[in-house]
């Protein structure tokens, strides 16, 4: 199963370690053939290498658009070496047999990223590249293909230890990296074609990604885990900065997620906000006059949660809110900016990650999310519906007050973010109680007076922020049940998006107690 290397084809956009690699591959006796620029950078080195317009006998035309698509380098790369049949074509035809291909691909994806205009991005999608790619993994019984600049040293060594010859297994396992990469590529092609011609429809996109890192486990420690980014350009966990603190983990970018799409609701110019999240779920979140105040008022929804948390930030972190952030022991801290007196606060932290984006996602932007089922993949465009543009209808005979809507909308905004079945009572822009993740409506409301009575005995106040709250249910109230319990916890106002079949009767339980209800009619269902 092993193949003597005599001849390889090295074209590479990114050029990184390719003179240490023809040097290596010279001194085992490879003959080399290169595209015009890798070509270049091997002669300039001083290393005996052959153009492939000599391989193809014909020059690289139309600006490089067909340099190697041609059947000298086809034929070459697909001819089963040992088929009477492919060994007479090769004959006919004059084919040499190239036995090592070395590509990377024009940088579709950094033109992309670095917001490249639409011929520029056009002109950068590859055609022979991963053409010639597919080929040599198809082929992968005699040829070795390497599309990654940091497999070469492994060629390198395998080449030493084993007298210029790679083994089957190896080439197989460059083979599944090197259609790994090819579908990656189509797939930023095609999703970046999905937002240039702004279509959601889902048989314009393709769900892929680029694995940017490992982890060291997913959720548990038994199960393995990638972080595979898309290409998408939105301030988030993904493009983030770390500065300080180990690589996070599988939870840790979950959690990070949650707690930077939940904070990207709060425009900065606003307020200053703060959320802190455990589990994707936000443990407290609040706006005050200074960011250091939000992050307390978070705090105080539950302190106990918010141990070991993630902290969301809607915008710069300086000193006087890293003071109060490293009292407690928190897991991440994610905002667009620091200064440099937060920095050097946090830095006495040195396990506390601190991540920057370099601004807010934009809550009202279109894209995807993507969730596993047993053997497919369930994909949606994002919840990108803002309470801000939504069409608010009183649906109770007292009108809420300005104070009371405010409250709504914090609350309602903060929903959309909990799972559901969600219920978030909040007062004065800071939550007062949040309940998540149950199976009925009405323990989720039970959860979250009961939260906020803790709040309130850990707080010493005298009475639970529920007291004259409003109170968001990110779906509509089945019964009036679960009304009932948020107004027994002291909620004055409530917003949900309405359409109940029984939906009078909630009504008419509100009008009972004069509470303002609010319909928005949309839901915000997150499962
Ligand atoms: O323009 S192409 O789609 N047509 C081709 O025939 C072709 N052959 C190689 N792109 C092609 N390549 C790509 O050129 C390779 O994938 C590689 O990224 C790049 C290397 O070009 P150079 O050696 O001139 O820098």
């Amino acid at each position: 199963d092993r193949v003597r290397i005599h001849t390889a084809l090295l074209s590479v956009s990114d050029k990184t370690g390719i003179v240490e690699l023809a040097q290596a591959l010279v001194s085992q006796g490879v003959t080399l053939f290169s595209t015009g620029g890798t070509h270049k950078a091997i002669a300039t080195a001083g290393l005996p290498v052959t153009d492939v317009s000599d391989v193809t006998g014909f020059p690289e035309i139309m600006d490089g658009r067909v340099k190697t698509l041609h059947p000298n380098v086809h034929g070459g790369l697909l001819a089963i070496r040992d088929d009477a049949e492919h060994k007479a074509a090769m004959e006919e035809h004059g084919i040499q047999g190239i036995d090592l291909a070395v590509i990377n691909l024009y940088p579709f994806e950094e033109v992309r990223a670095a917001g490249g205009d639409y011929p520029t991005t056009v002109e950068n999608i590859d055609i022979g590249g991963p053409a010639m790619i597919r080929a040599s993994a198809k082929n992968h019984a005699y040829v070795t293909v390497v599309t990654d600049p940091s497999d070469y040293g492994a060629l390198v060594e395998a080449l030493k230890e084993q007298n210029g010859e790679t083994t089957y297994a190896f080439r197989q396992k460059l083979a599944a990296k090197a259609y790994a990469r090819t579908a990656a590529y189509d797939t930023a092609i095609s999703n970046w074609f999905a937002e240039a011609l702004d279509i959601a429809t889902p048989q314009y996109r393709t769900i892929g990604g680029v694995l940017k890192e490992e982890m060291r486990y997913g959720e548990n420690p038994h199960q393995s885990a990638g972080f595979y980014v898309t290409g998408d350009d939105r301030p988030g966990v993904a493009t983030a900065k770390l500065l300080q603190g180990k690589q996070l983990s599988y939870n840790n970018i979950n959690d990070t997620d949650g707690a930077f799409e939940l904070i990207g609701e709060f425009s900065p110019e606003k307020a200053p906000a703060c959320a802190i999240i455990k589990h994707a779920n936000p443990c407290g979140v609040a706006t005050a006059p200074s960011l250091k105040e939000a992050y307390l008022r978070a705090l105080a929804c539950d302190s106990t949660s918010a141990f070991g948390g993630i902290i969301a930030l809607n915008q710069l972190l300086d000193g006087e809110t890293a003071e109060e952030i490293v009292k407690l022991f928190t897991e991440v801290i994610i905002a667009p900016e620091v200064s440099d007196e937060a920095r050097a606060v946090i830095a006495r932290k040195p396990n506390l990650r601190l991540l920057v984006t370099g601004g807010l996602p934009d809550p009202r932007s279109r894209g995807i999310t993507a969730k596993t089922v047993a053997g497919g993949l369930l994909v949606q465009s994002r919840d990108n519906g803002m309470i801000e543009d939504l069409d608010l209808r009183v649906v109770t005979k007292r009108q809420p007050t300005a104070v009371e809507l405010e409250d709504m909308k914090f609350a309602y905004r903060v929903a959309k973010h909990v799972k559901s079945n969600a219920i978030v009572y909040a007062k004065d822009g800071q939550t007062a109680g949040i309940g998540a993740g149950q199976m009925s409506r009405i323990d989720s409301a039970r959860i979250a007076a009961l939260k906020a009575e803790d709040a309130a005995k850990a707080m010493g106040w005298a009475e639970p922020l529920t007291k004259g709250s409003a109170v968001a249910s990110e779906a509509f109230f089945p019964f009036a049940d679960g009304l009932l319990s948020a107004i027994g916890a002291g909620a004055t106002a409530v917003i949900q998006p309405g359409g109940s079949m029984r939906d009078a009767e909630v009504i008419a339980a509100a009008d009972e107690h004069d509470v303002a209800m609010v319909f928005t009619g949309m839901r915000h269902f997150r499962h």
